[in-house]
């Protein structure tokens, strides 16, 4: 039985293409800047987000951390939502190796950050309090849902932050996926920030690496900050390439992964003892909850779909999260629904 593994667009396989790009690459040392096919890919990313520039890096968590390590100095406040990946799941990094503090504020339902909130967040020119320098966005955002913020959106955070002195970066680790959602391209969601990474191993399937693109300056910054963190990664264009196949290909048809994140929502929200938790999935993420009436621990029905072929993500209590992605096929989105029936029937 081969398992359906929905724990997240993390876990995709290269296609045989990016395979055959990879086995194929040209290469150089980039730490030199002498790989071709890393030069490609940078060029290839700050086109399509916008930007002067792009700059290979191993993950998200270590784009998003040269990306605030680059625009603040020790001391200095990140604004950032209480739900956003930089501030729960990068392991403190900003604050372990910047001295970077954080002033979290709430995300809104679909991860944005309210005006209000940005604007009591800023501090004031005194002596006891920290420099406010930057604001974080996250689109699409995760904990939230796999929801996404829309371009006007973006365009009125970075006036303002831009109007009020601050920088803005934004995690797009799934940045194409709302830009698919929308139907914008990923440019019109990005080109008004400071600096943006977004990631090559989720949705868009290759195996290693994120991108962080932003102005030319920035990128030199942020370049010896990589070397910094110990990601000068040497012959990487094997990877990259992959990464230049995944921007050729994968955005156009995210839309597929959407599709079937809604339809086996649908499916779910018809199985008693399952809510949706945060509605009809708004991009490829499915978020739900069983209900208090299963008399199931969380761990028993996550054990029975295992058992069942079915891998899905414990994301708290009750409460669960099913990422679609490429390898998830239409007919895998009825086998799983069945899976959850016979796990809350037996
Ligand atoms: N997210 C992972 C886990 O860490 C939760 C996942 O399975 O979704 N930004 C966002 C919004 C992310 O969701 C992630 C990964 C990252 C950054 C970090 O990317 P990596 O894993 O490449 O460091």
């Amino acid at each position: 039985m081969d398992t359906i593994d929905l724990r997240s667009d993390t876990v995709t396989l290269p296609t045989p293409e990016m395979r055959e790009a990879m086995a194929t690459a040209d290469v150089g040392d980039d730490v030199y800047g002498e790989d071709p096919t890393i030069n490609k890919l940078q060029g290839m990313a700050a086109e399509m987000m916008g930007m002067e520039a792009g700059l290979f890096v191993a993950s998200g968590t270590m784009g998003n951390l040269a990306a605030i390590l680059a625009h603040c100095q020790r001391g200095d406040e990140i604004i950032v939502g209480k739900k956003n990946h930089v501030f729960l799941n990068e392991a403190g990094g900003i604050s372990a190796l910047g001295g970077i503090h954080s002033y979290q504020v709430p995300n809104q339902t679909d991860g944005s950050l309210a005006v209000d909130d940005i604007a009591s967040a800023i501090r004031s020119d005194d002596a006891h309090e920290p420099i406010s320098r930057l604001i974080c966005l996250e689109n699409t955002h995760n904990a939230c849902g796999g929801t996404y913020q829309s371009r006007e959106y973006v365009q009125e955070i970075c006036q303002y932050a831009h109007e009020h002195g601050l920088l803005i970066h934004i995690d797009g680790a799934r940045i194409f996926n709302a830009a698919a959602a929308q139907g914008v391209s990923a440019k019109e969601l990005t080109a008004p920030a400071d600096s943006v990474t977004f990631c090559l191993s989720k949705g868009l399937c290759a195996p290693v690496g994120s991108v962080l693109c932003g102005s030319k300056k920035f990128i030199t910054k942020a370049h010896r900050l990589r070397k910094l963190l110990g990601g000068g990664m040497r012959q990487a264009g094997f990877l990259a390439a992959a990464g230049i196949t995944a921007l050729e290909v994968m955005p156009q048809r995210l839309w597929q992964d959407h599709e079937r994140a809604k339809k086996l929502a649908l499916g779910l929200k018809q199985i008693p003892g399952l809510v949706l938790a945060h509605g009809i999935p708004a991009t490829n993420m499915v978020f739900i909850r069983m209900t208090p009436e299963v008399n199931l621990t969380t761990v028993e029905l996550y054990e029975k779909l295992k058992n069942l072929g079915v891998l899905i993500d414990l994301a708290g209590d009750r409460y669960y999260r099913l990422v679609t992605h490429y390898w998830i096929t239409n007919h895998m989105v009825d086998s799983i629904i069945n899976a959850f029936r016979d796990a809350l029937n037996n």
